[in-house]
């Protein structure tokens, strides 16, 4: 069959998206593979999912716009460039190839003419272009910081890109290193980000959607100035318990900023620097986990609390994070257990001012309750409660010009530079007389040098850095001996916009055409994996917001529905190849054909449940699509039928499933859709060989909405079905079939007869039978017969069609 019906595709092109206004639009994107071999099992399931919404779409008459491309710069294409001593395009375009030409044998609707990949040099001239106008937006700037970096893979990480403390690609343990590098501006996003899941409520998956409002982390609290002996600028900490000030008994600050160095005294600096030896050395997790023993060291440094004057020792110690508010915190041990622990090892004193509950035998008291010991000569917040009390002391914190209101956020700024080769050059040139000059437009792209093998090997500087004739230019500006920056995007810039591209992936004058976006855009659905729920998406969200805010796009949000499909595991492990149970598409294709594979991805459960292939059977879709497939051969009644003569009972199983149907593909319940299918075609072949014959209009009714809904899930068999029913190709644009509403009123419903209270019978009774008619059948039923024996019947009480309730006695 596919060697049938692939020509004659692509000869017919039916998915290309027309945009001619003859017909309102529909985005389908699912998110673009990597091109790392060919396909797996896991592309198959989300291609499958994927699928049966766009073809859902197109059978609905939709001009659908579903576009494929490929995320095609990244660390797997360099590692095999310097194993096989080649440029990184070589694996790249020869897996982009192999790919390609799996997904048009799995017969998915993509739009073929739209294909793009983000290390094409035509795509990456937009990717290093849209850079540009961030840069100039300043939103897109360079800083020195402690970064986390691979040791293995010799590069720096975003750090979404960093998981319990490892690196995410390959797993080694991330150190810190300092660094200068590029970063996004993502935190003056902070606010709308979080603002704007409101139009994705009910849309996206709730667990996304809180995935990301964790990842944005909105705190509100105060800033609180510290005064310091001999040194003129206070230490501001971020508070979110302004209420605790009075009970601030010490300070700490990160040993790894900037403060710590400045303010240790000369008597402690021995120790400091011992210890922040040791910080540099462990993770991010490590240093926050509550588990862990406190360490830190005094810095010799007093500063004053100012709510009551009090002098108290600073301290640095690693459980305080740099970049996370201002890298100093007033300690409070007796509401916050991490203080507590660390005034517990070193001996520092402890004053609660919040009144712990009756009988509280904890350490640190979290909860609410009166303050206590909380009281200076011009204000008091004894006996106020937790929220009353921030509002007290921050009013006087303003007044006093010592402190104001503030919201914090746990999003960092994205960390785009890499230390690598394959992914966009950063356009930049660095002058010694004019610092960071941009690539001028009608330069792009700033296209890779041809380097291979040994040439790429981790450095830990770009392996560009050593193209000197690619890196030495004249200054843009000035015309002066100048270089440029030898480092790489980071591949998620590449993926923050591909979707905007599709829209006119020809397109030469930007990297969009505005008026083409504005037709296609949102998506309105999404498919992908979970594992993207917070590092993509939020990027996406991110560059749409930015470039919304430039005047390129007119909306605030990229997608609008979101899918995220299970994963495909084998014995109730991911699929690994260290565990060896890794399940090879392509022979699974070979054994059961595209159809069945697809068919059993679909019907395997809620598409965001996990698939176990070991409790799959594909033979089992493979069976029930050879039975779904000789239905149309059993066909007698001639094309175009009237079905209207046909059999009632088999017109209503079909209208009553393409009703339920329609209804399931709306609710995305995909799986409950094959099932209906399948109940379907047993009721077909039913009126077939034992009911109204196979000359009978309505059979060829049934069979050919067969092959329609099919066609969503099984195109091969379905096309096929339907050159066997006489049709034209392809049934893939055949329409969704209409439902006659007169044909979805059940032929009986059920009545239940009680006597006082109790179910005595259920009886099928005509919709519209009368009370009359109703009671007479209740009557003569011989269970309720049975149950009256002996008895006076006192009140009937009749509710046709469903209910007769009997008093007797
Ligand atoms: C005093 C205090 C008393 C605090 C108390 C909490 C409870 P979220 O909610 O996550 O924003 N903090 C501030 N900056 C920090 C840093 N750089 N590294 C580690 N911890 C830091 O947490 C804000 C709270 O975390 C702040 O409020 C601060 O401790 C601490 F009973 O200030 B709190
Ligand atoms: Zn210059």
């Amino acid at each position: 069959m596919q060697a049938k019906w692939r020509p004659v595709w692509e000869k017919l092109d039916p998915f290309k998206a027309r945009d001619d206004g003859s017909a309102e639009r529909r985005y389908a994107l699912t998110m673009f593979p990597y091109p790392s071999g060919d396909l797996h099992m896991g592309h198959a399931e989300v291609f499958a999912l994927h699928d049966v919404q766009a073809r859902y779409w197109f059978q609905q008459g939709y001009d659908v716009l579903n576009p494929i491309g490929w995320d095609s710069f990244g660390l797997p294409a360099e590692n095999a460039a310097i194993r096989n001593n080649e440029n990184p395009a070589v694996y790249t375009y020869g897996n982009i190839e192999t790919q390609a030409e799996s997904i048009r044998r799995y017969a998915i609707s993509f739009d073929w003419s739209r294909r793009l990949a983000t290390s094409d040099p035509e795509y990456y001239k937009w990717t290093q272009w849209l850079f540009l106008r961030f840069y100039e937006k300043g939103l897109a700037y360079r800083k020195a910081s402690f970064v986390n970096w691979c040791p293995n893979d010799q590069t720096v990480l975003a750090n979404e890109q960093v998981v319990q403390g490892a690196c995410e690609r390959c797993g080694a343990a991330v150190t810190k290193r300092e660094l200068t590098q590029w970063y996004f501006k993502v935190t003056d996003y902070a606010q709308q980000l979080l603002d704007d899941m409101d139009q994705l409520a009910g849309k996206w998956p709730e667990r996304v959607l809180l995935m990301q409002r964790n990842w944005i982390g909105r705190s509100e609290g105060a800033f609180a100035d510290f005064v310091i002996e001999g040194r003129e600028e206070p230490i501001k900490v971020f508070t979110t318990r302004p209420d605790t000030l009075f009970g601030a008994t010490f300070m700490v600050v990160a040993p790894d900023s900037k403060l710590a160095d400045e303010i240790c005294t000369a008597e402690q600096r021995p120790a400091f620097e011992e210890y922040l030896k040791a910080v540099k050395a462990s993770t991010e997790i490590e240093r926050l986990s509550t588990e862990r023993e406190k360490t830190g060291v005094f810095l010799g440094a007093y500063a004053t609390n100012p709510v009551n004057g009090e002098k108290v020792p600073v301290w640095a110690a690693d459980y305080v994070l740099a970049d996370y508010g201002t890298g100093a915190i007033m300690a409070v041990p007796a509401q916050d257990q991490r203080d507590w622990d660390f005034a517990e090892k070193f001996d520092l004193p402890i004053v609660r001012t919040v009144q712990p509950d009756e009988g509280f035998e904890g350490k640190a008291f979290t909860g609410d309750g009166p303050a206590i010991n909380s009281a200076n000569d011009e204000v008091s917040l004894n006996g106020l409660g937790v929220a009353e009390a921030k509002a007290a002391i921050i009013d006087w914190l303003e007044q006093n010009g010592t402190g104001e209101r503030t919201v914090n956020f746990r999003l960092r700024d994205w960390l785009l530079s890499r230390q690598r080769y394959w992914g966009a050059p950063i356009p930049i040139i660095h002058c010694p007389a004019c610092g960071e000059v941009p690539v001028p437009d009608d330069q792009l792209p700033v296209e890779l040098p041809d380097l291979r093998g040994e040439d790429l090997a981790p450095k830990g500087v770009s392996p560009l850095a050593a193209a000197t004739d690619w890196v030495n230019v004249s200054c843009p500006k000035c015309g002066g001996d100048a270089q440029r920056d030898t480092d790489t995007m980071d591949t998620f810039v590449d993926s923050s916009w591909y979707y905007l591209r599709y829209c006119s992936p020809d397109y030469s004058e930007g990297p969009f055409d505005p008026e083409a976006v504005r037709r296609w855009m949102p998506a309105q659905q999404y498919v992908g994996g979970v594992e993207h729920a917070i590092l993509h998406l939020l990027y996406s969200r991110f560059f749409t917001k930015a470039l919304r805010d430039m005047g390129l796009l007119d909306f605030d949000e990229p997608f609008t529905g979101l899918l995220n499909q299970g994963q495909v595991i084998n014995n109730g492990k991911a699929m690994s190849k260290s565990l060896g149970n890794g399940v090879n598409l392509g022979e699974q294709i070979d054994a059961f054909g595209v159809d069945a594979i697809r068919l059993t991805m679909v019907f395997a459960g809620p598409p965001d449940d996990d698939i176990d292939w070991a409790d799959m059977s594909p033979g089992g879709s493979l069976r029930f699509l050879q039975r779904a497939w000789r239905l149309a051969g059993s066909v007698e009644a001639p094309v175009g039928a009237d079905p209207a003569t046909g059999d009632l009972a088999l017109r209503k199983a079909t209208h009553k499933t393409v009703h339920e149907v329609t209804e399931l593909l709306e609710a995305m319940r995909f799986n409950v859709v094959v099932a209906r299918i399948m109940e379907l075609v047993n009721t077909t072949r039913k009126a077939i060989d034992s009911g109204p014959g196979a000359a009978d209009p309505a059979v060829r009714e049934a069979v050919e909405t067969v092959a329609i809904l099919l066609s969503l899930v099984a195109p091969y068999t379905a096309e096929d079905m339907w050159e066997n029913l006489g049709h034209e190709p392809t049934v893939a644009k055949a329409g969704w079939p209409t439902v006659d509403p007169a044909l979805l009123v059940e032929d009986s419903v059920e009545a239940i007869v009680q006597i006082a209270g109790k179910i005595k019978d259920r009886l099928q009774v005509s919709p519209d039978i009368t009370d009359a008619d109703l009671e007479a059948m209740a009557m003569a039923s011989d269970a309720v017969q049975t149950a009256l024996a002996g008895k006076t019947v006192r009140k009937v009480i009749v509710r046709a069609p469903k209910l007769v309730n009997i008093v007797a006695g």
